[in-house]
């Protein structure tokens, strides 16, 4: 190489022609794990950037100031010393509102569909322990984490949990499980709620928030039960829809939510979730249905809410003067729109009044401005959304569902008929006989209106056409009862339609379904990925099969990228850019992407790499 080199030939050489030119004589060996970051950061510059990278701030992490989150003591100590009871007895002694931050779940999903990695997270941890030392909770598992995690960021949620809790040991950890759906979209048998369950608290969350997409009951039973016997919070929530306020609209009146409220209390829960996925419960709704579930049961109350409409903070308001126990906001730059109020608003609004979370905002504006710095990174997941839309109540879309909706329906070449798929999100709802949207059940109207939109139906086609037509999985398997059966039942001329002769079932689905086999599980995953899997692997299987193979699979090609900072995870190296990527704990390379070549006849292109100042030749297929 150096006897061929240009300068060399031409006798030009002087004597820093070596140090500027250390590839030259590199004969280093490629080590494994350099091979694969390259093979994954070539995949992202030629088939995703084309080396074209924007310029992101370094976000800076709060300093806390000696101050070791080992030394405080929050929620997380009432809960562990004082067990269940103790917790909730201390919940109804505080005067002031309790806050949750959904920052590292909801917040994200509800934005940014679910991207953010656990890298950013763990950055921010120690301080979110310090400066946020009197809040309830932090949620930051649940909704789509699981899918999300292996199928997109290719990094393990049970991991996250594990590094956060080491950085967080004084605040309660809080999880949202769809019931019998789990973290999933589908009824999972019986043993694998309750694993999942025994194992999550035993990995760190303290507080599972459980839902029933339907408002069913014997939907949450099972994992109310499991909770309770892990010595954990069982949080059973009122899926909220309609509108109180409008008496036209009798369906989900406030006697509705009082009934199942109480039946909650009775199952055993510890707190009742009042659970406001679409931002639907307007701010006097909020106040007249809080004021009536204190005078009617015993347990503390927690409430959800999205801003999708703008009213979300009023809502909150209105909660606390009510006498809400406690509510879920997030950091403010990472809160509104189809995210969770503003917490560090809602803090300032109620200094000096009777309810005062007592939480210092300075503090609070240090883990604001991180998120702020971090945010722009995920920009692309963004949904665009620029204000609140009072259309929501039209609508009834939830909040993470509304932020998906658009690449969703964009994927299917109907981006241009976005407004026709939201009045056919209503008009399919109509059609279900007026529904709970909430996953899965909101997926299932979401499908059924992307497939009517697609072929031009309306619901009268439907009636006259039906018999015909292949209905989407979603909307097949909620029609045969595997979500659980809707308030009011089934609307009996379209589930014929749907079903075409195939009889649904009434039981809860859970009792049907065969319990599920893990020593099978193991052996399988032992055979195909050569690994002694843990009870961890085993049920992270159970709950996605093909999406954590691939997750495996994916480790196995291109190496643990879960210390790779997220700029370069999402979008690889400018040209010329150098990064240092931690490849293992404790090791880092030092890369630079040096140039990318044309494609060649078979459309390959080279990336020309330095790695440690060695250079590194790739070539990568252009999908283009
Ligand atoms: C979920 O199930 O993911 C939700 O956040 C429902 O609101
Ligand atoms: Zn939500």
């Amino acid at each position: 190489n150096v006897l061929n080199h240009p300068l060399f030939m031409k006798g030009e050489c002087h004597t820093g022609f070596i140090e500027e030119n250390p590839d030259l004589i590199s004969l280093s060996h490629q080590s494994d794990d350099e091979s694969r970051i390259l093979k994954f950061l070539g995949n992202v510059v030629v088939n995703e950037t084309i080396g074209v990278k924007p310029q992101y701030d370094v976000p800076k992490v709060p300093k806390t100031g000696g101050i070791s989150s080992g030394d405080l003591r929050g929620t997380k100590q009432i809960l562990d010393e004082q067990g269940a009871d103790g917790l909730v007895s201390w919940i109804k002694a505080q005067k002031q509102v309790l806050l949750t931050d959904t920052t590292m779940r909801d917040a994200h999903q509800s934005l940014m569909a679910t991207r953010l990695r656990t890298k950013d997270m763990i950055k921010v941890a120690k301080a979110t322990s310090v400066y946020g030392k009197d809040l309830f909770s932090l949620e930051m598992w649940g909704g789509a984490t699981f899918d999300v995690a292996y199928r997109f960021l290719k990094e393990s949620p049970w991991e996250r949990l594990e590094e956060l809790r080491k950085r967080v040991p004084n605040l309660l950890f809080q999880m949202l499980i769809r019931g019998a759906n789990g973290v999933g979209y589908k009824n999972y048998p019986d043993n694998v709620i309750r694993e999942f369950i025994k194992e999550s608290a035993a990995a760190g969350i303290d507080v599972f928030r459980i839902f029933d997409s339907l408002n069913e009951l014997r939907g949450m039973e099972i994992s109310i039960d499991e909770v309770i016997k892990s010595g954990k919070i069982a949080e059973a929530c009122i899926c909220y829809t309609g509108d109180i306020l409008d008496s036209s609209r009798e369906k989900y009146n406030l006697n509705y939510y009082i009934k199942l409220a109480k039946e909650i209390e009775k199952a055993g829960a510890h707190i009742l979730a009042i659970k406001d996925m679409s931002a639907l419960l307007k701010p006097h709704a909020a106040y007249r249905l809080i004021r009536a579930l204190k005078e009617e049961i015993g347990i503390p109350i927690h409430l959800h809410t999205h801003d999708t409409t703008g009213n979300g903070g009023a809502t909150v308001l209105m909660a606390v003067e009510a006498g809400v126990d406690i509510v879920d906001t997030a950091f403010n730059s990472m809160s509104g729109l189809t995210s969770q109020p503003a917490m560090n608003s809602i803090v300032a609004a109620l200094k000096n009044t009777e309810r005062d979370p007592g939480i210092d905002l300075k503090g609070l504006q240090k883990i604001s401005d991180y998120w702020e710095a971090v945010r722009p990174v995920y920009g692309r997941y963004e949904s665009g959304l620029k204000s609140g839309s009072a259309e929501i109540y039209k609508y009834e879309i939830p909040g993470g569902q509304y932020s998906n909706l658009k690449p969703q329906v964009e994927s299917f070449g109907l981006g241009h008929k976005f407004t026709e798929i939201k009045e056919m999100y209503k008009t399919v709802n109509g059609m279900l006989g007026d529904i709970v949207k909430v996953t899965p059940s909101s997926k299932v109207v979401g499908d059924f209106a992307i497939f009517m939109v697609q072929n031009h139906l309306t619901p009268e086609n439907i009636y006259e056409k039906g018999e015909k037509m292949a209905f989407p999985d979603s909307v097949v398997a909620y029609f045969m009862g595997m979500m659980g059966q809707p308030m009011g039942g089934f609307p009996e001329k379209l589930q014929k339609l749907v079903l075409k002769g195939e009889k649904p079932i009434t039981q809860r689905p859970g009792e049907l379904l065969p319990a599920e086999d893990f020593d099978r599980i193991a052996q399988h995953l032992r055979h195909e990925f050569e690994l002694e899997p843990t009870k961890q692997d085993i049920l992270s299987y159970a709950l996605y099969p093909e999406v954590y193979a691939g997750f495996l699979k994916f480790v196995a090609e291109y190496g643990d990228l879960s210390r790779l900072g997220s700029d370069v995870f999402f979008h690889g190296l400018g040209e010329g850019e150098i990064i240092e990527a931690e490849v293992a704990e404790g090791r880092s390379l030092m890369i630079k992407l040096r140039s990318i070549e044309k494609p060649d006849p078979e459309g390959y292109r080279t990336l020309v790499f330095e790695v440690n100042r060695n250079r590194r030749e790739i070539k990568i297929k252009d999908k283009n």
